[in-house]
């Protein structure tokens, strides 16, 4: 594992480090935007006097924190991999290059020794998995890694009730950012409660300094941040959005790990740019507030908070 001189640094020294998923840039974002916005994502951590580590397997090798060119690549090449955990083994075997999900980015991130992840959503138990079996890797990973992940929920293409009683069957908290309301991606409300809420960075770091105290092998948790209500996607779009897209994707015979990328790629298609902004603004928002919490974890552990 190669991690970045600034990221070993700011670890070393018990800065906040933030780390960031590749998927969402090589597999969830349209070209060439994808590119701009990974910038964004970065830059969000670092206004926070936190550091970014986006995490990506090149060639093989898995990197912690990226260096511009290795942006690039991701963004642009057509060869890029979505890889999961059960991937990262094989990828760093065969020499590949892929993109790492919420799933391998956690695991990785947790091996490299950081504590706080941001996405735009998490992945979760898929409608219709009673028959599919289609249950994304990443709620697994988060059951075992004990990694604070911020992200605006699930999205609404998925079974989002399933999905919270899986995290509860997992044992991962569930945490509403200044919300009762679990929230929807694209919605500010999926209409579905959270268990706990924080209202400060300070609160869910020490949510996260708590659990480290029960044990290295407990449980992540997740952080979910919600679009404020004038930002969300109007919910009459995006219930169209939702059904043409899975339309789409039954007509179409998609399965697998291409699901989420292919209904991303519809909802930009179809959304005349609105799924993006929307997408877009969760991401700044989660990469912020993952940057303000790694900063509130790393001042109590050193005492200063
Ligand atoms: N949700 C998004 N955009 C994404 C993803 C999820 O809004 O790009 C990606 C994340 O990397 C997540 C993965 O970990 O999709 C889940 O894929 P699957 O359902 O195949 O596990
Ligand atoms: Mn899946």
């Amino acid at each position: 594992m190669t991690i970045a001189d600034e990221v070993l640094d700011a670890l070393s020294d018990g800065r906040g480090v933030v780390a960031l998923e590749s998927t969402i840039l090589a597999h969830g974002l349209p070209r060439p935007d994808n590119r701009r916005i990974g910038a964004q994502i970065e830059d969000a951590v670092r206004a926070c006097g936190a550091v970014p580590a986006t995490v990506a397997v090149l060639d093989g090798v898995v990197h912690v924190g990226l260096e511009p060119d290795a942006l690039d690549r991701l963004c642009e090449s057509d060869d890029v991999l979505k890889l999961s955990v059960r991937d990262i083994g094989v990828a760093m075997a065969l020499g590949r290059t892929g993109a790492t999900t919420v799933a391998s980015t956690a695991a990785l991130a947790h091996l490299a020794g950081i504590r706080v992840f941001a996405t735009g959503g998490l992945g979760g138990v898929h409608r219709g998995a009673a028959q599919t079996f289609d249950v994304s890797a990443d709620l697994g990973v988060l059951s075992r890694t004990p990694v604070l992940t911020v992200c605006a929920g699930v999205k609404s293409i998925l079974d989002v009730a399933g999905t919270l009683e899986y995290l509860e069957t997992l044992s991962v908290p569930v945490l509403g950012y200044r919300t009762d309301a679990f929230p929807g991606f694209y919605l500010t409300d999926s209409g579905y409660p959270v268990p706990w809420r924080v209202d400060t960075p300070q609160e869910a770091a020490a949510v996260l300094l708590a659990r480290d105290r029960l044990g290295a092998d407990s449980a992540g948790i997740v952080l979910a941040n919600p679009l404020p209500q004038d930002r969300q996607v109007d919910p009459v779009l995006h219930d169209q959005l939702v059904a043409e897209g899975l339309q789409a994707l039954a007509d179409e015979g998609v399965t697998g790990k291409d699901v989420t990328p292919r209904l991303l790629e519809l909802f930009h298609e179809r959304s005349g740019g609105e799924s993006l902004r929307a997408n877009v603004e969760l991401v700044l928002a989660n990469a912020r507030l993952a940057g303000e919490v790694a900063v509130a974890a790393a001042d109590v552990a050193a005492g200063r908070g």
